[in-house]
């Protein structure tokens, strides 16, 4: 496989607002390839699992509901030190702090409805992935070698 995986969320907000597409073009402009994606709507289960991490903090139930206000779009992101470029990309959490040009600064809402997500190590990305994606709907790049097909 070319470079290594992160794994993202367009959150409901972004997804309502019709930011779909100028995220996407955000992503493919930086270099990444979308080797899966779908958009789909999560269970309340399923948000409590996804942030199951930050369960004890303040903000854990009203995140919950957030992220199952409306359909959602799940997609792997393929690319060279994808999980650090991809969170550079995305910006800070809270977009007050992002910088301009990030995806946070440009589409986020506030530090809640802060438009997409990023896998933060590269064992959550495995994990994340393999949980939203079966094997038959990942479609990753390989590096060419001198003896691939032309
Ligand atoms: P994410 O996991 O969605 O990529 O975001 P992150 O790493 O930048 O931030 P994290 O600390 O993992 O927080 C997960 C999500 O919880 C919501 N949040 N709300 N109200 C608050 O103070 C607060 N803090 C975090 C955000 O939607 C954040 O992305
Ligand atoms: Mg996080």
């Amino acid at each position: 496989m070319a470079g290594t995986i992160t794994f993202t969320i367009i959150k409901p907000g972004a997804v309502k607002n019709e930011h779909i597409g100028p995220i996407l073009d955000k992503i493919s402009d930086a270099g990444f390839h979308i080797a899966a994606m779908k958009m789909v709507q999560l269970s309340r289960s399923e948000a409590r699992s996804f942030y199951c991490i930050h369960k004890d903090k303040p903000f854990f139930e009203d995140l919950v509901e957030f992220m199952v206000s409306g359909p959602i779009v799940a997609a792997i992101l393929q690319k060279e030190n994808a999980v650090d470029d991809f969170r550079k990309l995305i910006g800070n959490t809270d977009p007050t702090k992002a910088e301009p040009g990030t995806i946070r600064h440009m589409f986020a809402k506030s530090v809640q409805a802060n438009a997409v997500h990023g896998s933060d190590s590269d064992e959550n990305a495995q994990k994340e992935s393999e949980y939203f994606f079966a094997g038959y709907e990942k479609f990753f790049e390989v590096k060419k070698t001198s003896c691939s097909e032309k």
